[in-house]
C-alpha cells in the first residue's frame, strides 16, 4: 500500500464526548481556517455561506433553512473547515512538480497531498517520464481528445465524477460522454447512496427522499439510523434540536454511542454554547453492524402483532388498500421471526424493541433518516426495503412530519443523478436527450464504480477521467484498485487539489485544475453562478466570491465543453461554445431535458431556491404495478464467526471523505492518529489482546485472498460487542472488490470480517 502515513505513537486517548458542536466546535473551524488562509478570505467565505447569493457550503447535502429564517452564521464547523480547505491560499506551481517525482509523491500521506495547496496549471506526466510538467491547456485537451478518439470503442473511455460537481458541468459531462458514445459514467453514488436508491425505486417508485425540513421539525418521531450527524452533518443537529422543542422524539440507531446522537450544544445560540444543550437521542439502540434488517422485521412483527390485538387501530388499512401492493405475502413472511435470531443479528433485546414500538404506537408521524450504516452492507438494499414497509404500515409516507429521509453526502450528489449522471439512467431520460440534441445516446447501461475496476483490470476500460473526486482512494480493494488505475493508458483529473488519484495513474496521466465553488466565475466578461440540488430536493444557486487560485483555471464547464468540441467537432449539433460562454445557455437546455426543471433560469433566481416534486406525496407510486411495495427480504445479518470481528470503516471529524485534515477525531476521543481500531473492551478481553497494542487488521473472504492492513493501534471503545471500527481510506484495502451489497452493487465499507493479529513488524 502506498501513500500512508506512519503509524503514529502520538496517540492520545480521552474519553468520548457526550455531545457535539458547542463553541469549541467553532474555534476549530477557526483555527483551521486561519491555518490556510489570510483573515480576509476567511472572512469573505464565512460571510458568504449558505447565504442567499452567496456560496452553498461545498460540504454535506444539508438544506439551509428559508432565507427568511437564515441566521448568517448558518454553517458549521466542518462547513467552515471544507470551504477554507478549498479558499486556501497555499498554491502548487511548476517548480513543485519539478522538485517532486510522482513516485516520490505516491509515498506521501493523503493529508500531506492535500497541504500543498490548490492547483494551478495543467501539467502532464508523459509514459517515459516520472515528473509531472506543465502543458498548455490546448495541448492537454488535443491530447485527450485524441487519445479518446483512437479508442477501439467508447466504452473503453470511464467518466468517473463525485458529487461536488454542480448541475451545469454534470448536465454536460454526461451529454458528453453520451455524444461521444457510453454510458460509462460511474460515481461516488455507487459507493455511498446507491443502496436507497436501488431500494426506494423498486419499493416506492422513485430514488429520492420524500420529506422536507419542515417534516422533521413537525414530527413526532425521527429515527436515525446508521448515520453520524455530529461530524457529517452537523446542521442536521439543529433540525433534530427544533423537533425536540416541538415536541418530537428520536431513536437513535447505531454501534457507537456518537457524541451528536446524545446531546447537541446549538453553537448559534448563547444558551447552546453554554448551558447543558439539548438532549437528541431519547432512546440508543447500540445495534451490531448489520443487524438493522432484524431490527426493523422485528419492529414489523410486533406492529403486526399489535393489530392483531386491538384490530383496526394500529395499521393504516386505507393507505395500505389504496396504495400498497405485496402486503399478505409481506405479512406472511414477517411472522415466521425468530426472536433468538433477532438478539443474535441485533445485540439487543426484546424489551428494547418492545420500547421502540411504543414510540411508534404513540406517534402520529414517523420520519426514518439513514446513511451509510445501512447502505455499506450486503443486505443494505433489503433493509431499507423493509424500512419502507416499517413506514408504509401506518401510512408514514407523503404525509406531513412523515416518510423516508436518505441523508446525502457530497453537496450535490443527488442533483448529479438528477442531471444525469448514471450508468443506468431511466429510457425516459435517454429519449428527452435525444428530442433535445438530435443524436442518438448508447442505450447499453455502463458501468458502475466496481464495474468500472473489473473493467480497467481486464483491458476492457483504458481511459479514465475523473472529475472532482479520488477514484483511487474512494473505491475498495486498494491494491487491486490501484493495480487497475496504472494499467489504464491514460488517466486525467479535472481537480482542485492534489490527490492519490494523481499518483496512482496510467501510462500518461494529466491534472487539468479547475475553479472551486468559492471561486469567482467569469466568462465573456460576465459573473456566472452554478445550482445545486441538496438532500431535499431544493435546486439553488451558488455563487463563487473569491478571487480564483491562480490566473490559468478553467471552470469544469469550459473544461468539458472544450474538450466536446475537440472530441465531437465543430458540428455536432450542440452549442458548447455557446454553453462555455454563458450558463443560462445550458439551463435552458436542462428544462428541457429534464424534468420539473420547467423555467429553471427564471425559478432559480429566487433566492430560496425551488424545490423538486417527490411524486410518493402526492400517493404517485411510480413502480410497475403503480403501487408502492411492500417486500419480503429473507433474513441476514452478519455472523462473524470465533475470534473475528464485524469492521465498517467510517469518518473521522477531522477529514472530508478521502481527505485528512488532521489527525484527530476529537468525539471520540481519539488524537495524533488515524490507524486506530476501535473496539469494545469485553471482546478485547476475549481475543486476549491488550488496549493500546499495535495490530494488523486481516480480512477474510472466500476468494482466500488475505488482506492486511498493518499496524493499527487497539484502543477500547464503547463500541458494540463484535464490531471494530476504523478510519476510510486506510481500510479499504480489507475491503474486497467483490463484497458488495445485493442489487446496488455498494463495497460492503461497514461489514469486513476481520481478525486482530499482532503486527507484522512485531512477530
Ligand atoms: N465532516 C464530514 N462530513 C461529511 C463527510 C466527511 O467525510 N466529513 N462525507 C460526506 C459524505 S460523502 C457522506 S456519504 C456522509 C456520510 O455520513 P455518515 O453515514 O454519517 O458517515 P460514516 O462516517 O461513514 O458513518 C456511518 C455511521 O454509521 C454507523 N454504522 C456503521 N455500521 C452500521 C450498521 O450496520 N448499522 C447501523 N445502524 N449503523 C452503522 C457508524 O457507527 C457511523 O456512526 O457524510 C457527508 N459529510
Ligand atoms: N471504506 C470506505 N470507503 C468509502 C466510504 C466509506 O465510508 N468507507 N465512503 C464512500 C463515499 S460515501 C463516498 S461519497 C466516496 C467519496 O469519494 P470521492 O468523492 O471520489 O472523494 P473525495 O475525497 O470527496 O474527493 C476529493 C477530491 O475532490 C477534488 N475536488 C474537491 N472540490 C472540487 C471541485 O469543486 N471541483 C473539482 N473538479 N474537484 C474538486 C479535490 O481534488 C479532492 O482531492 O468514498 C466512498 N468510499
Ligand atoms: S451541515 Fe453540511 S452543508 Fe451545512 S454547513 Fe455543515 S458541512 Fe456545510
Ligand atoms: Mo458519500
Amino acid at each position: 500500500m502506498s501513500g500512508l502515513e506512519d503509524p503514529s505513537d502520538d496517540l492520545k486517548v480521552t474519553a468520548p464526548k457526550k455531545w457535539a458542536t458547542g463553541a469549541p466546535a467553532v474555534a476549530h473551524a477557526l483555527q483551521y481556517s486561519l491555518s490556510q488562509t489570510s483573515p480576509r478570505r476567511t472572512a469573505l467565505t464565512l460571510l458568504n455561506l449558505n447565504q442567499g447569493k452567496g456560496i452553498d457550503c461545498p460540504g454535506c447535502a444539508w438544506p439551509d433553512p428559508d432565507p427568511k429564517h437564515r441566521p448568517m452564521n448558518e454553517y458549521c464547523e466542518n462547513g467552515a473547515k471544507h470551504v477554507n480547505d478549498e479558499a486556501t491560499s497555499k498554491r502548487i506551481t511548476a517548480e513543485f512538480f519539478r522538485q517532486h517525482s510522482v513516485s516520490e509523491l505516491d509515498e506521501k500521506s493523503d493529508y500531506w497531498l492535500n497541504q500543498q495547496g490548490r492547483l494551478t496549471e495543467p501539467v502532464i506526466k508523459r509514459s517515459d517520464s516520472d515528473f509531472y510538467e506543465p502543458i498548455g491547456w490546448d495541448d492537454a485537451l488535443d491530447l485527450l481528445a485524441e487519445e479518446l478518439r483512437s479508442l477501439d470503442s467508447p466504452n473503453e473511455a470511464l467518466f468517473y465524477t463525485s458529487g461536488r460537481l454542480n448541475n451545469e458541468a454534470a448536465f454536460l459531462l454526461q451529454l458528453f460522454a453520451r455524444a461521444y458514445g457510453t454510458n460509462n459514467l460511474p460515481d461516488c453514488s455507487n459507493m455511498c447512496h446507491e443502496s436507497s436508491g436501488s431500494a426506494m425505486m423498486e419499493t416506492l417508485g422513485t430514488g429520492k427522499g420524500s420529506v422536507s425540513l419542515d417534516d422533521l421539525h413537525h414530527s413526532d418521531l425521527i429515527f436515525v439510523i446508521g448515520q453520524n450527524p455530529g461530524t457529517n452533518h452537523p446542521r442536521m443537529l439543529t433540525a433534530l434540536e427544533r423537533a425536540k422543542h416541538n415536541g418530537g422524539e428520536v431513536v437513535a440507531v447505531n454501534p457507537l454511542p456518537e457524541a451528536g446522537l446524545m446531546r447537541f450544544k446549538n453553537p448559534q445560540k448563547v444558551r447552546g454554547v453554554l448551558g447543558k444543550g439539548t438532549t437528541i437521542a431519547d432512546q440508543f439502540l447500540q445495534i451490531r453492524p448489520g443487524g438493522d434488517l432484524a431490527l426493523f422485521k422485528a419492529l414489523n412483527l410486533l406492529l403486526l402483532e399489535a393489530e392483531d390485538a386491538a384490530p383496526g387501530t394500529v395499521l393504516d388499512h386505507e393507505f395500505i388498500r389504496a396504495h400498497t401492493t405485496g402486503f399478505e405475502e409481506f405479512a406472511r413472511q414477517a411472522r415466521e421471526l425468530s426472536w433468538d435470531a433477532v438478539h443474535a443479528a441485533t445485540g439487543l433485546t426484546r424489551e428494547e424493541i418492545e420500547q421502540v414500538r411504543d414510540r411508534v404506537l404513540a406517534s402520529n408521524s414517523v420520519i426514518a433518516c439513514w446513511a451509510m450504516g445501512l447502505t455499506q452492507q450486503k443486505h443494505g438494499v433489503a433493509t431499507i426495503r423493509e424500512i419502507v414497509s416499517f413506514l408504509m404500515l401506518r401510512g408514514n409516507i407523503g404525509k406531513p412530519g412523515a416518510g423516508v429521509c436518505p441523508v446525502r453526502g457530497h453537496s450535490n450528489v443527488q442533483g448529479d443523478r438528477t442531471m444525469g449522471i448514471w450508468e443506468r439512467v431511466p429510457q425516459s431520460f435517454l429519449d428527452s436527450i435525444e428530442r433535445e440534441f438530435g443524436f442518438t445516446p448508447p442505450q447499453e447501461h455502463g458501468w458502475d464504480s466496481v464495474d468500472s475496476i473489473r473493467a480497467m483490470l481486464d483491458g476492457r476500460a483504458r481511459f479514465f477521467l475523473g472529475v472532482a473526486g479520488n477514484f483511487v482512494r474512494a473505491t475498495p480493494d486498494s491494491e487491486v484498485t490501484e493495480k487497475a488505475m496504472r494499467q489504464c493508458r491514460l488517466t486525467a483529473h479535472i481537480s482542485t487539489k492534489l490527490n492519490r488519484s494523481h499518483t496512482v495513474c496510467g501510462e500518461t496521466a494529466l491534472i487539468l485544475p479547475t475553479l472551486g465553488r468559492s471561486d469567482r466565475d467569469v466568462q465573456r466578461g460576465v459573473e456566472q453562478f452554478v445550482t445545486v440540488e441538496d438532500s431535499m430536493s431544493m435546486v439553488h444557486a451558488s455563487y463563487g466570491r473569491l478571487e480564483p487560485a491562480s490566473g490559468s483555471l478553467l471552470s469544469e464547464v469550459a473544461i468539458l465543453s472544450r474538450l466536446a468540441r475537440r472530441v465531437l467537432g465543430e458540428d455536432d449539433g450542440i452549442p458548447w461554445e455557446e454553453f462555455e460562454g454563458d450558463y443560462d445557455a445550458i439551463r435552458d437546455r436542462i428544462s428541457r431535458v429534464v424534468p420539473d426543471f420547467e423555467d429553471f433560469n427564471r425559478r432559480v433566481a429566487d433566492p430560496a431556491g425551488f424545490r423538486l416534486p417527490n411524486p410518493v406525496n402526492s400517493g404517485d407510486f411510480r413502480t410497475d404495478s403503480g403501487k408502492a411495495v411492500f417486500s419480503s427480504n429473507d433474513f441476514e445479518w452478519l455472523d462473524a464467526p470465533d475470534g473475528y470481528l464485524v469492521l465498517q470503516s467510517l469518518r473521522s471529524h477531522d477529514q472530508w471523505n478521502t481527505i485528512p485534515y488532521a489527525n484527530d477525531d476529537r468525539y471520540r476521543g481519539i488524537h495524533n492518529a488515524r490507524r486506530v481500531v476501535m473496539v469494545n473492551p469485553a471482546d478485547l478481553e476475549e481475543l486476549g489482546i491488550a488496549d493500546r497494542a499495535l495490530v494488523d487488521l486481516v480480512s477474510v473472504w472466500h476468494d482466500g485472498v488475505e488482506r492486511r492492513a498493518t499496524d493499527f493501534r487497539v484502543v477500547a471503545y464503547p463500541a458494540a460487542r463484535g464490531s471494530a471500527a476504523a478510519y476510510y481510506p486506510e481500510t479499504n484495502v480489507l475491503v474486497p472488490l467483490d463484497s458488495v451489497a445485493d442489487t446496488s452493487n455498494t463495497p460492503t465499507s461497514k461489514g469486513v470480517i476481520v481478525r486482530l493479529e499482532p503486527a507484522s513488524g512485531q512477530r
